[in-house]
């Protein structure tokens, strides 16, 4: 994990913040997608990926983060547009806390890909050992 931090560029108009595939962000990206209308008490993600690299940035609202590398626990709080987490492959995460009308972006190196999970914890740290 590691924290990413995006330009931002503010005028009169509001505030633009730009993340560009291969520059501010590292890997192309191939897939955009975003979480909205969490319901207050959800907890989502409980999976790692086996090759998906990601950056999670909260464009609003705040999103608590938990993560696994299978030794380590880390928590953060994202809650900044210009603030980006960069999750590679093999590492355990959960949101939980959501706040209301929060909205989280996730940008991601590949494609969905449903094999790419691992949903089960047990397996998560068998995968850990193995690699
Ligand atoms: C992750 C965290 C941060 C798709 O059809 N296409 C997609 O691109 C994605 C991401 C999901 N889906 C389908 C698969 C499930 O039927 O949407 C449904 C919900 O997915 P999931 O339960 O995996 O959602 P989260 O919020 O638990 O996890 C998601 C990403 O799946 C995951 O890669 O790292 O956000």
């Amino acid at each position: 994990m590691h924290i990413l931090t995006f330009k931002r560029v503010t005028d009169g108009r509001g505030d633009l913040y730009a993340a560009e595939g291969g520059r501010d962000v590292p890997f192309d990206i191939k897939r955009v997608y975003y979480i909205t209308n969490a319901p207050e008490g959800v907890r989502r993600g409980f999976h790692a990926h086996r090759t998906l690299r990601q950056v999670m940035i909260c464009l609003r609202g705040s999103v608590k983060l938990r993560l696994f590398d299978g030794r380590a626990h880390e928590e953060l709080t994202l809650d900044s547009p210009d603030t980006g987490v960069y999750v590679g492959p093999g590492i355990w995460r959960e949101m939980v806390e959501f706040e209301k009308h929060s909205v989280l972006l996730v940008l991601a190196s590949e494609h969905y890909d449903e094999a790419d999970y691992i949903r089960d914890l047990e397996e998560f740290k068998e995968f850990v050992k193995q690699n």
